[in-house]
């Protein structure tokens, strides 16, 4: 038997299953990407909302790359399993905020026709870094068209994904898809509708095996889209609502609406999201797994919380960045999470940029040394190779895969030439770095000490060197 509406009612963990009535009313929310960070994060909040009696929030689930999970998920009546573990416990929680669903690859119409449904009033998108395309903002623009057509009120669209900017991103990617003769179209979007931008942070790895195995123990049934998360969660939106009600609605969830989602924006992105893309490079070549595997190791956890303070934190405006960055440590090594590393270096080519070198443009505008991003970016033109240092190969999952991969494959050969061409590249590192010198030797010079001692010694010399 597996999880849904009716096997739910039999589970040990109903306790923690919805209250209401999942069927009377229709979603408020359109949600696009319905990977497991949307259901462990968003799905979350706007549960707590229908639980409180607020009808509004039933989501509209769209996936975006995916039709097996949404097809899982159907089978589930839209239940699934979220483990929370840390330190403080474990507890299981089955949410059932997700309503409908569909794929938008073969069901555009039906999409289209949910942003433009009379009870849609919020649009929340976790599509990824790569997911910003002219075909999704003709999606959006596409309801939204329709929704002005009909004289239906405008609505709030939040991008949830890790750029900074988001929201103003995503504004000017679907104003840019309207045509000339659109202008009543964008008139109305930019009266009526508000582009949010917003920071969400809460680690949610890629279910595992392990997961569902636990899930089916806790909950006596199946559960094909189990996940497990963290205790931890953040949502920081900036306070520019299409109904601005909404706002202290949110708030009472434990969501901070603000102004000022820039800082918040900048040390999640600098801090987690920059320490997490350099473990995983690194654990990738080493063969540890897990974020938690890195962490664990001390010249690891040395190298990151070094990488925050030294490097990172100068140049935030987050004034709470110690406390983040105390609690960020321990976030790190959950065991509960199994972060696989493979899955955080995925789309390195889209992360990076947003990741380091904002922070190493702040150290060269105050003189100062950016010896760890200059060795993380070392450890990145290295795992270009698409071989750990056992020898073990891994796929490149990325955009830029094949001309990664071009730049791996000439680095055993030509390695100066090849570091170079790949820090050349603007796409990657900005305007400014690829034409700054010292920064160039730097990366070159730990590249040469990864290819020949390994990353574990490298870290080890750069720790004794900055000690
Ligand atoms: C991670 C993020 O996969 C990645 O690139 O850095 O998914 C990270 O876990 C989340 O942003 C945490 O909020």
């Amino acid at each position: 038997m597996h999880l849904s509406a009716a096997s739910l009612r039999t589970c040990p963990a109903t306790r923690q299953a919805p209250s209401y009535d999942r069927t009377s009313h229709a979603p408020g929310v359109v949600h696009l990407g319905l990977g497991a960070f949307h259901r462990a994060h968003q799905a979350l909040v706007f549960e707590q909302l229908l639980a409180a009696g607020d009808m509004r929030w039933g989501i509209h689930g769209v996936g975006m790359t995916r039709p097996d999970l949404v097809h899982q998920l159907q089978a589930q009546d839209g239940l699934y399993a979220v483990r929370v573990a840390d330190g403080t416990g474990v507890k299981w929680q089955v949410p059932g905020a997700l309503w409908r669903m569909n794929v938008a690859t073969t069901e555009r119409a039906a999409v289209v026709q949910a942003i433009a449904a009379p009870s849609t009033r919020w649009v929340t998108l976790t599509v990824t870094e790569k997911g910003y395309t002219p075909l999704l903002a003709q999606l959006l623009l596409d309801g939204l068209r329709l929704r002005q057509q009909t004289g239906l009120p405008g609505i709030t669209i939040a991008s949830c994904d890790n750029l900074q900017g988001n929201g103003h991103k995503l504004q000017a990617l679907v104003k840019a898809a309207a045509h000339a003769h659109d202008g009543e179209l964008l008139t109305w979007l930019d009266a009526h509708c508000a582009f949010p931008c917003s920071m969400v942070d809460r680690i949610v790895p890629a279910a595992t095996p392990e997961v569902m195995a636990a899930a089916q123990e806790a909950l006596g049934v199946q559960d094909h889209c189990a996940l497990s998360t963290e205790g931890f969660w953040e949502w920081v939106i900036e306070d520019r609502l299409a109904d601005p009600r909404d706002a202290a609605l949110l708030q009472s969830t434990g969501v901070r609406v603000t102004r000022d989602v820039h800082s918040y924006e900048e040390a999640k992105l600098r801090m987690l999201n920059g320490s997490h893309t350099a473990m995983a490079l690194m654990g990738a070549l080493t063969g540890r797994p897990f974020i938690a595997s890195c962490i664990g190791v001390p010249h690891i956890r040395a190298f990151v919380h070094q990488l925050m303070e030294r490097e990172v934190a100068p140049h935030l405006s987050r004034s709470d960045w110690a406390d983040y960055r105390t609690a960020l440590m321990a976030r790190f090594g959950n065991p509960y999470l199994k972060h696989s590393v493979h899955q955080i270096a995925t789309d390195n080519s889209q992360k990076i940029p947003q990741r380091w070198p904002p922070s190493v443009l702040g150290q060269i505008a105050q003189g100062a040394a950016f010896e760890h991003h200059a060795l993380a970016a070392a450890v990145f033109v290295r795992y270009t190779l698409g071989v750990d240092e056992q020898g073990q190969a891994y796929p490149l999952n990325d955009p830029q895969a094949d001309s990664l991969k071009a730049f791996g494959a000439g680095q055993r050969t030509a390695p100066e030439a090849c570091v170079r061409a790949l820090l050349a590249r603007e796409d990657l590192w900005g305007s400014t770095l690829p034409e700054h010198a010292e920064w160039i030797a730097r990366v070159m010079h730990w590249h040469q000490h990864v290819m020949q001692h390994g990353v574990d010694a490298s870290v080890q010399q750069l720790l004794a060197q900055t000690a």
